[in-house]
């Protein structure tokens, strides 16, 4: 039912028990192909830390090219790679403005308070995008007993707004603004390729003005690990820095750097299809009594759909998923997420709708 990107020949027992599974989890449990293994494998490798595995420097050089910026960095996970980011952008006692679900405040441990001495200063948005007008009105104003805004940081695609995609010159007046009241703006791209398809502009278009931008190359593009940090040659000296005092060296990292590569070469030309495959179940589960889904509304590879109408909870709901062999989360007791990736396929979606409206009639 999976696709067969990630089978190989020394596929084992447990490997096929698993490609039974509709894992909808998340698009971070993408399985790295024949191809990265290989990669992998034969990476010419050095020790990072003294900067000298080629690998890893390739790596960097792509994604800056790509990105249209001077450098960029290789780091282990995203999170990292955001909070290093807003490490070097901020000054303990400043505040953060993000949207109120984003991910650096959510789901980063808390980082912006123990590791930049910073507060978030969320702003609610229900379609996950926030409008210059909105940061304008939450900026401090430069009073001395007030605490000062130090970052604007936006999230594209927005993954709690289920899969969001932020237009590029909404992206852009934030960025005007902000830039003309001194702070900078850090762009949460996870999942910029996916903002970049649905968008149908090249990811250095749709972030030019913004100040730095992570992605990782471990969702939907498919490498097994790793996130890119990408910036002004300043920015990423001072990022190296910080990735280093969170214990981020990662010597012969080349090993990674190799299967990140052909993620980022070779990823973003199939993420139509996860889009297409969430459009898919979003049009079917919109029928479904008792879930409430608007499928317009999903334009990427994540939906976000409640089903408190079903009478389930989402740890119910999810159960019941897990016993026909479909695995997704609840973000909380109505909503459940669903993420499409390049190890289900359409077969597999539909296995996930078909699942559904049994358990729902
Ligand atoms: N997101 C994960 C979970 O942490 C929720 C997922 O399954 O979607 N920014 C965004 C927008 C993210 O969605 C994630 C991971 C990260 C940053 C952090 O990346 P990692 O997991 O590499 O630290």
């Amino acid at each position: 039912m999976s696709s067969t990107h990630s089978q190989s020949p020394t596929q084992t027992k447990e490997d096929i028990k698993r490609s039974m599974l509709v894992d909808l989890r998340s698009d971070t449990v993408t399985r790295p192909s024949v191809a990265m293994r290989r990669a992998m494998m034969e990476a010419e490798v050095g020790d990072d830390v003294y900067g000298e595995d080629p690998t890893v420097n390739r790596l960097e050089q792509r994604a800056a090219e790509i990105f249209e910026r001077e450098a960029a960095l290789f780091f282990p996970t995203g999170t990292m790679a955001n909070q290093a980011a807003l490490k070097v952008h901020t000054h303990h006692g400043q505040e953060v403005i993000c949207e109120e679900r984003a991910h650096i405040w959510n789901y980063e441990m808390a980082m912006i308070a123990q590791f930049s001495g910073c507060i978030p200063r969320p702003i609610p948005a229900e379609s996950g995008i926030i409008h210059w007008e909105q940061i304008r009105r939450k900026i401090a104003p430069g009073i001395y007993y007030r605490a000062q805004t130090g970052l604007v940081s936006l999230e594209n695609t927005h993954n709690m707004a289920g899969g969001a995609v932020t237009p590029t010159a909404v992206i852009d007046e934030i960025c005007e603004g902000a830039h003309k009241a001194g702070i900078p703006v850090h762009l949460d791209g996870a999942r910029i390729f996916n903002a970049a398809t649905a968008l149908g502009q090249p990811v250095a278009e749709i972030t030019h003005h913004v100040d730095s931008v992570m992605f990782c190359l471990s969702k939907g593009l498919g490498a097994p690990v790793g996130s890119m940090l990408v910036g002004s040659r300043e920015f990423i000296k001072r990022a190296h820095v910080v990735r280093k005092c969170l214990g981020g060296g990662m010597r012969q990292a080349g090993v990674l750097a190799a299967a990140g590569l052909i993620a980022l070469e070779h990823g973003p030309s199939r993420l139509h299809e996860d889009h297409a495959n969430a459009k898919f179940v979003a049009d079917r589960l919109a029928k479904v009594r008792g879930i409430k889904l608007d499928a317009a509304h999903v334009q990427t590879n994540i939906l976000v759909f409640d089903i408190s109408g079903t009478g389930m909870t989402t740890a119910e709901f999810s159960q019941r998923l897990a016993e026909k062999s479909v695995l997704a989360n609840g973000i909380n007791p109505e909503l459940m997420r669903f993420v499409t990736h390049l190890d289900v396929d359409r077969a597999a979606c539909e296995h996930a709708v078909r699942v559904i409206e049994e358990i729902c009639a």
